[in-house]
């Protein structure tokens, strides 16, 4: 299978954790791949020049991040990330999951909106941006993660709250979701996560 990623990229690294998590590793090969330059090969996967996007053994193409992740889920050993589908635990996990995708949408948007030159940039759609971010930390905290827990959802959280450190590191996340800092600061241990790490 073939996965194309970026090093700094979070939606990437979400499916790089799960690949590892799941022993996968070796049957993945990881193109690094700049979306903004849409080379063939990406466009022929994921015709909105956006990564991640995999090619599973039989040619098939497959995109978004948490598609990705939920059915590399059902591959290899290791961790299962989500509880049986259709249980209170399984939603629970997604809503985490929703919650901090969004969180990450966020991020995306004031990333993308500060790459333009300056005159161009909107303080207004940059103060909304951020002040849904630091909301839905605060609500997503709410959900009482478990630092103990390894799943979709706290998964999902910690990644959220490195890719804010890396990217916007002016935004104080942790003083409104403590939880989340606490499951942040425990799964950045492990070796998938180590691997993957932003930089
Ligand atoms: N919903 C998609 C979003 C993927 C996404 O936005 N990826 C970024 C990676 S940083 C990208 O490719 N951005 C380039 C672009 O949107 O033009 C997912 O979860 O995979």
């Amino acid at each position: 299978m073939k996965l194309f990623i970026t090093p700094t990229s979070v939606y990437a690294r979400k499916v790089r954790i799960v690949v590892r998590e799941k022993g996968l590793a070796d049957r993945i090969e990881e193109i690094v791949t700049l979306p903004v330059d849409a080379a063939p090969e990406l466009l022929a996967v994921n015709p909105l020049s956006q990564i991640p996007a995999l090619i599973d053994d039989d040619g098939q193409a497959w995109t978004d991040s948490s598609v990705i992740a939920a059915w590399l889920d059902g591959r290899g050993g290791g961790v299962p990330f989500l509880p049986e589908y259709g249980s209170d635990a399984y939603w629970r996990v997604r809503r985490m999951e929703t919650a901090a995708m969004g969180m990450i949408e966020m991020m995306a948007k004031i990333v993308y909106e500060n790459r333009r030159p300056e005159g161009e940039r909107s303080p207004f759609w940059l103060r909304r941006w951020e002040d849904n971010l630091v909301r839905a930390f605060r609500m997503a905290d709410a959900f009482d993660p478990d630092p103990g827990i390894f799943d979709m959802g706290t998964m999902n959280l910690a990644i959220a709250g490195t890719f804010c450190d890396f990217r916007l590191g002016h935004v104080d996340w942790r003083a409104v979701a403590p939880r989340i800092a606490a499951v942040q600061a425990e799964l950045e241990k492990r070796q998938s996560f180590i691997d993957t790490y932003p930089r």
